[in-house]
C-alpha cells in the first residue's frame, strides 16, 4: 500500500486551529495525518524547546514515517524554535520539509532560507494537492501557493481565487490518536484539546480593518483582487462544530471564537444566537471592537450567552490611534461602545491598549488614562506594549521616522522568545523616552480599572511624580487582587456556580 502518512507540526499552541484544519481535509480526502503540538502557549513564562524534547520529535518522525512535514508557522515569536525543528528534520530525514501559515505567507522569502517550499494562503485545498502530488511522485511545483526556490531564485506562484464557501473546508480535527503534545519533556499521545475547559473556534476568515501593528491587512493583500476576502461560514456549520466539541470534550465549560472580530452580519446574528442557546447553551467570549459594537447585537448575543468581550482600544490618544494605528474610531464611539457592553451587562469586559511606545509622548499617554477614566465600568484592561511583527506597516513607519535603524528594527523583530514576550507583555520592558513620567502613568492607567478605588486615582493623577512611590504600592496591591478575582471567575465557570 502507498504512504499516505503526513506529519503537521503547530508551535506553542495545543489547540492551533491551522494544522487542525488541514488534517480533517487531509483525512477526508484520503490521508493519515499525524499532528505534534510542539510546546504549550504560554502568555506568561516562555520556554525555549529542549534537546529532550526535539529528540522525542524526532523519534516520533521515525515511528510515522511521513511523505512530508508540514510546519505552521503562525508568528514570528518562536522562529528559534521552528527553525531548530525544522534543521532537525532536514539533516535526519529526506522527505521535504514544507512551511505554512502566516510567517510563511508574509515573509516566504525568508522562510525559503529554511525549508524547501512554502505554501502561502489558506491551505485546505492545497495541501491535498501537494500530498497526493508526492505520494505519486509527481511535480508540485505548479500548485496555487506554492514558492520555491529555483537556480537560486525565487518562485512564488499564485494563490488562486479567495475561496468564499468557507463551509467547505470543514472545520478542524477534535480529538483521535493521531495527535501529540510534547512539552516539558515528555510526550503525550491524544489531543490535549480533550482535557481542556475552552474550546476555541472560528467562525469566519479575515478582518475588514487595517491596523498598522497588525498583519491583518497584509494577509488581504495577498489576496487582492481575488474576491471578498471577509467570509462568514454558515451558522449551521458553527453549530455542527460546536456540537461535536461538545459531545467530545466532557468537560467543556466555555466557548471561545477566535475570529479577529465576531460577525455583526445582519441576519447572520439572530440565527445564530437563537440556534446557539438552544443547541450549545455554553458561556462564550469573543473578541470585538468599538465600531462593530451597538445595543441590538450585544443584546442578542448576551442573551444567547455571551460571557466576555475583549475589545481593543490601544490608545487614548486619537493622534497616536487615527495617524500610527490606523484605527478611526473617535473617543466618542470607544465610550459609547464600553456604555452598550454595560447597558446590556456583558459579565466580563476587557479593553485591549498598547502603550509606552517610541510613537507615543507623556502627553498622548495621559490622554490614555483619561479616556479609561471615561469608560463605562466595570471593565478590566490587557495593558501591552507594542511588538513589532514582521510585515506589518508599522515597520516602515517607524524606520522612515527615524525611530529605529533597519538593523535595530531587525533586532527587535527577531529577537529572542524572551524579548519579544517582554515587549509584548510587560508594559515596562518598552522603551521609555522619560522612563519615570511615562512610568507613573502607565501605572495610573492601569489603576482605572478598579472603579472602587477612582477617587484616590484621580486624586493621585494630580501629582504623578510627587505620588511615584504611593502609586507602585497600590498597584501591586491591585495587581493581587485581580489574580484573585480571575481564579474566583475561572472556578465559577468551571464549577457552573452562577448559571
Ligand atoms: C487566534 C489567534 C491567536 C490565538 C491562538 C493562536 C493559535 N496558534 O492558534 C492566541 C490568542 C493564543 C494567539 C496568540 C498569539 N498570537 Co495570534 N492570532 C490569532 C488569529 C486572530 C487567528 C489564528 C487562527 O486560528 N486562524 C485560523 C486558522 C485556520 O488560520 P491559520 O492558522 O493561518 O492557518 C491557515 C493558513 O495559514 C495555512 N497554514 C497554516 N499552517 C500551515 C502549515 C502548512 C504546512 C500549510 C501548507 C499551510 C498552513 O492553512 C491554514 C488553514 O487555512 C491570527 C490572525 C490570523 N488571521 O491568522 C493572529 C496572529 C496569527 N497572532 C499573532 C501573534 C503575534 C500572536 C502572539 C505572538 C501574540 C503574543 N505576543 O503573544 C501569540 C503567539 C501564539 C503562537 N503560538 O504562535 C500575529 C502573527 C503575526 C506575525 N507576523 O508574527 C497574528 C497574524 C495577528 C497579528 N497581530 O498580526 N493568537
Ligand atoms: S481590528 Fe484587530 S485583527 Fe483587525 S486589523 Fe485591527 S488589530 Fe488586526
Amino acid at each position: 500500500m502507498m504512504n499516505n502518512r503526513v506529519l503537521l507540526v503547530g508551535f506553542y499552541n495545543e489547540k492551533a486551529l491551522g494544522v487542525r484544519y488541514l488534517a480533517r481535509a487531509l483525512r477526508h480526502s484520503g490521508f493519515e495525518p499525524t499532528i505534534v503540538f510542539f510546546k504549550r502557549f504560554n502568555s506568561e513564562i516562555p520556554e525555549e524547546s529542549t534537546p529532550r524534547e526535539l529528540e522525542l520529535l524526532k523519534e516520533l518522525t521515525e515511528k510515522t514515517d511521513p511523505l512530508f512535514v508540514g510546519l505552521s508557522i503562525m508568528s514570528s515569536l518562536y522562529l528559534e524554535n521552528s527553525n531548530r525543528v525544522n534543521d532537525m528534520m532536514k539533516s535526519s530525514f529526506n522527505f521535504p520539509v514544507m512551511w505554512g501559515g502566516v510567517y510563511a505567507t508574509l515573509l516566504p522569502e525568508k522562510a525559503l532560507e529554511k525549508c524547501d517550499f512554502i505554501l502561502r494562503g489558506e491551505g485546505e485545498f492545497s495541501i491535498i494537492k501537494i500530498a497526493k502530488a508526492i505520494q505519486n511522485g509527481e511535480d508540485w511545483h505548479d500548485i496555487p501557493g506554492v514558492g520555491y526556490i529555483q537556480d537560486g531564485k525565487y518562485i512564488q506562484n499564485d494563490v488562486g481565487p479567495v475561496q468564499q464557501d468557507i463551509d467547505l473546508y470543514g472545520y478542524p480535527e477534535i480529538g483521535g490518536d493521531n495527535m501529540f503534545l510534547i512539552n516539558e519533556d515528555r510526550i503525550i499521545p491524544g489531543d490535549p484539546q480533550m482535557r481542556a475547559f475552552t474550546y476555541e473556534l472560528s467562525a469566519s476568515r479575515g478582518c475588514p480593518f487595517q491596523c498598522t501593528y497588525c498583519s491583518a491587512v497584509n494577509l488581504r493583500r495577498v489576496y487582492e483582487g481575488k474576491g471578498k476576502y471577509v467570509r462568514f461560514r454558515t451558522v449551521n456549520s458553527v453549530i455542527e462544530e460546536l456540537k461535536e466539541a461538545k459531545a467530545k470534550i466532557p468537560k467543556l465549560r466555555v466557548v471561545h471564537f477566535w475570529d479577529e472580530i465576531f460577525s455583526t452580519e445582519p441576519g447572520w446574528i439572530e440565527t445564530f444566537c437563537q440556534r446557539y442557546k438552544t443547541e450549545i447553551n455554553i458561556p462564550f467570549r469573543i473578541w470585538g471592537h468599538p465600531l462593530m459594537t451597538n445595543d441590538n447585537i450585544i443584546r442578542q448575543l448576551v442573551d444567547a450567552g455571551l460571557h466576555q468581550v475583549v475589545m481593543g482600544i490601544q490608545s487614548g490618544s486619537p493622534y497616536v490611534r487615527s495617524e500610527i494605528f490606523h484605527r478611526y474610531e473617535t473617543q466618542e464611539q470607544i465610550i459609547e461602545a464600553s456604555r452598550v457592553l454595560a447597558r446590556w451587562k456583558v459579565p466580563v469586559v476587557y479593553y485591549d491598549l498598547m502603550i509606552c511606545h517610541p510613537f507615543e509622548s507623556v502627553d498622548q499617554l495621559k490622554e490614555t488614562f483619561d479616556l479609561c477614566l471615561e469608560l463605562e465600568p466595570p471593565f478590566r484592561l490587557n495593558i501591552h506594549g507594542l511588538n513589532f511583527l514582521p510585515g506589518t506597516d508599522i515597520i516602515k513607519m517607524a524606520i522612515d521616522r527615524g525611530l529605529y535603524t533597519e538593523e535595530e528594527m531587525d533586532k527587535l523583530m527577531y529577537g529572542s522568545l524572551q524579548e519579544q514576550y517582554d515587549r509584548h507583555w510587560g508594559p515596562h520592558a518598552s522603551s521609555f523616552h522619560d522612563a519615570s513620567a511615562k512610568n507613573s502613568w502607565a501605572d495610573l492607567i492601569y489603576l482605572t480599572q478598579f472603579h472602587e478605588i477612582r477617587d484616590k486615582v484621580i486624586a493621585l493623577s494630580k501629582d504623578p511624580d510627587g505620588n511615584t512611590a504611593e502609586i507602585k504600592k497600590l498597584k501591586k496591591k491591585m495587581e493581587r487582587t485581580k489574580t484573585i478575582r480571575r481564579y474566583v471567575e475561572k472556578a465559577k465557570l468551571v464549577l457552573r456556580i452562577g448559571r
